[in-house]
C-alpha cells in the first residue's frame, strides 16, 4: 500500500480524499495556491506545500510544479480529484514517467475518451448503442447535409474535443446547417485548439443518467448502479440522486452491462462513469454519450446506496489490489439525493458570490452527510469553481431521503456570502420533482415559473405579521413544537431569528 498520497486538488474533494487516506493509514500531502493558504484541505492534510499563484495555470494545473512537490515530499501516488488535471492524459503519463502512481486510468484510456469521435469509433466496434450520427469530424457542409438528411432533423453539432455541453449546437433544419457548422468549428478551435466537429441526431427532452463503474488492474469490472443527473442549469449539475426514479432493475442491468462493455473496450481501470442519454419515450432507449475518466462530484450518492467508499477503492485499485467483490455482491439499498451548495447569487442569474463566510451553521442528524470544503472565517476565493459543499440526504426510500433533506436544509446557514441554498427547498417541494418527472429541461422550467421577487417579499411580510398576530392571540404558541400544524407558524419565527443574524 502507498505510504503517502499527494492530492492535486482543493476544496471539498481534497478533504474527501484526505479522509479516506487517513482511514487507510496513508499520509496525505496537500498542495495550495496563494489564495488557499488557509483552505480547509490545507488544515486537514498531514503536510501542505505551496505551488504558486491563484490562477489555476500557475498552481493546480501546473504539472511540473505538482510533480516536483510530489518527488520532494516522497509521495508514491497522486490523487487528482475531479476537474483540474484529473482528465489530463499528459499528466497521467508524466506521473507514470516519474514513477509516481496516478490514481485513475491510464493516459491511453483518458485519451481515447477525451476525443468524442474516437470514443464513438471504439464503442461502435464494441457494439455499444450510441446516438446515430458521424464518428469522424465533418469534412464539408455537403457531407453534413447528407448525414443530417438521412438521420433526420433536429441534429446536434458537437466538438470532438468538447464534452460537458461546451461547443454544442442544436440545428433544426438544413437551412441553418451551414452557418451553424462554421460557427461550431471556429468556436471549437478557439475553445479547445481543435476545430473537429461531428454530428448526432438530437434527442429532445432527454434524461441524463450515468452509470458508475469500477475496474481493477486484473481484468475485473463491475457497475455500481446509476445516478440521475437531469437537474442541471447550463450544464452545471445542481442535484443528483441514486437510484434514478426512472430506472428499474431490468434497465439497470442492461445499462450496467453496457457500461462494463464500454470500460472493457477502453481497457479501463479505476473508477469511471459512463454517461447515457435516455429518450423520453416509454421504451426508455438509452445511448452512450461519453465516459468521464475520473471520480465525479456526485460519487457520494452511489457510496450511500452501495455502502462502499469509492475513494478507498480507487486507492486500493491503484495499489494493485483486486476488487474485493463481484457483480452479484453489489446491492443497491435505499435512496440518496445530493444538493450542490454553490457560492452564487440565485437572485442575480446565479452569478458567483465569493467572499468571507462570517457565520456557518451546518446540518447533521439521521441520514445526512455533508462533504464541505469551507469553514466560518474562510474567504471563498473568486478564482475557482464556486462549489462550497455537498449536502446529501439518505433514507430507506426516496420519500425519506426527501424528508430528511427538507428537514436538514433549514439547519444550514451560510452568512456573509450568497448561496443557492434557497433553491433546494423549491425543488424538494415541487410536485414534478416529487413524482420523479425530471428531464434535462426540468430546472429551467422551474426557474421560469418562479414568482417575482417583490411578490415573494410581500408574501413573506404578510406571513411574518400573521405569525406575530397569531402568537399573541394564541397563548399556547410557545409550545408549537408538539402541536399539529405548528410547522408553518414556527418556520416564520425561525426565519426571522435566522435573518437577524445577517
Ligand atoms: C445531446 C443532447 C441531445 N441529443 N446529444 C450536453 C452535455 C453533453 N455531455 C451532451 N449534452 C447533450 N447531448 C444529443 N445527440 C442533449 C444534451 C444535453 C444535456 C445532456 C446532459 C445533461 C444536460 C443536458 C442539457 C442540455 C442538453
Amino acid at each position: 500500500m502507498f505510504k503517502k498520497i499527494l492530492i492535486a486538488n482543493r476544496g471539498e474533494i481534497a478533504v474527501r480524499v484526505i479522509r479516506s487516506c487517513r482511514e487507510l493509514g496513508i499520509l496525505s500531502a496537500a498542495v495550495y495556491s496563494d489564495v488557499d493558504r488557509a483552505g480547509l484541505h490545507v488544515l486537514s492534510a498531514d503536510e501542505a506545500y505551496s505551488i504558486g499563484a491563484a490562477a489555476a495555470a500557475e498552481s493546480y494545473l501546473n504539472i511540473d510544479k505538482i510533480l516536483m512537490v510530489a518527488k520532494r515530499c516522497g509521495a508514491d501516488a497522486i490523487h487528482p480529484g475531479y476537474g483540474f488535471l484529473s482528465e489530463n492524459a499528459k499528466f497521467a503519463q508524466a506521473c507514470a514517467n516519474a514513477g509516481i502512481k496516478f490514481i485513475g486510468p491510464t493516459a491511453a484510456s483518458i485519451e481515447m475518451m477525451g476525443s468524442k469521435t474516437r470514443a464513438r469509433q471504439e464503442m461502435e466496434k464494441a457494439g455499444v448503442p450510441f446516438v446515430p450520427g458521424t464518428s469522424h469530424g465533418l469534412e464539408s457542409v455537403q457531407q453534413a447535409r447528407e448525414v443530417a438528411a438521412k438521420i433526420g432533423y433536429p441534429v446536434m453539432l458537437k466538438a470532438a474535443a468538447g464534452g460537458g455541453g461546451k461547443g454544442m449546437r442544436l440545428v433544426g433544419s438544413a437551412q441553418e446547417l451551414q452557418s451553424a457548422l462554421k460557427a461550431a468549428q471556429s468556436e471549437a478551435q478557439r475553445a479547445f485548439g481543435d476545430g473537429e466537429v461531428y454530428l448526432e441526431k438530437a434527442i429532445l427532452n432527454p434524461r441524463h443518467i450515468e452509470m458508475q463503474v469500477l475496474a481493477d488492474e486484473h481484468g475485473n469490472t463491475v457497475y455500481l448502479g446509476e445516478r440521475e443527473c437531469s437537474i442541471q442549469r447550463r450544464h452545471q449539475k445542481v442535484m443528483e440522486e441514486a437510484p434514478s426514479p426512472l430506472v428499474d432493475a431490468e434497465l439497470r442491468r442492461r445499462m450496467g452491462e453496457v457500461a462494463v462493455r464500454v470500460a472493457q473496450a477502453a481497457h479501463y481501470h479505476n473508477a469511471g462513469t459512463v454517461e447515457f442519454l435516455v429518450d423520453p419515450t416509454l421504451e426508455k432507449n438509452f445511448y452512450f454519450l461519453e465516459m468521464n475518466t475520473r471520480l465525479q462530484v456526485e460519487h457520494t450518492v452511489t457510496e450511500l446506496v452501495t455502502g462502499l467508499d469509492l475513494v478507498e477503492l480507487q486507492i486500493r485499485i491503484a495499489a494493485g489490489e483486486k476488487l474485493p467483490f463481484r457483480q452479484e455482491d453489489i446491492l443497491i439499498r435505499g435512496h440518496a439525493i445530493e444538493c450542490r451548495i454553490y457560492a452564487e447569487d440565485a437572485d442575480n442569474n446565479f452569478f458567483p458570490s465569493p467572499g468571507k463566510i462570517e457565520t456557518l451553521m451546518t446540518p447533521a442528524g439521521p441520514g445526512i452527510r455533508l462533504d464541505s470544503g469551507v469553514y466560518a472565517g474562510w474567504t471563498v476565493p473568486i478564482d475557482y469553481d464556486p462549489l462550497l459543499a455537498k449536502l446529501i440526504g439518505y433514507g430507506q426510500d426516496r420519500q425519506q431521503a426527501i424528508a430528511r433533506l427538507t428537514r436538514a436544509l433549514p439547519e444550514y446557514f451560510v452568512g456573509g456570502i450568497k448561496t443557492n441554498l434557497g433553491l433546494f427547498r423549491r425543488i424538494l417541494e415541487d410536485g414534478d420533482f416529487q413524482s420523479g418527472k425530471i428531464d434535462t429541461g426540468y430546472l429551467d422550467r422551474l426557474l421560469a415559473a418562479k414568482v417575482g421577487r417583490e411578490d415573494m417579499g410581500v408574501e413573506k411580510s404578510v406571513a411574518a405579521i400573521a405569525a406575530a398576530v397569531f402568537s399573541v392571540l394564541d397563548s399556547t404558541a410557545n409550545q408549537t413544537a408538539t402541536k399539529p400544524g405548528a410547522a408553518a407558524e414556527s418556520s416564520w419565527k425561525r426565519t426571522a431569528r435566522t435573518e437577524g443574524l445577517t
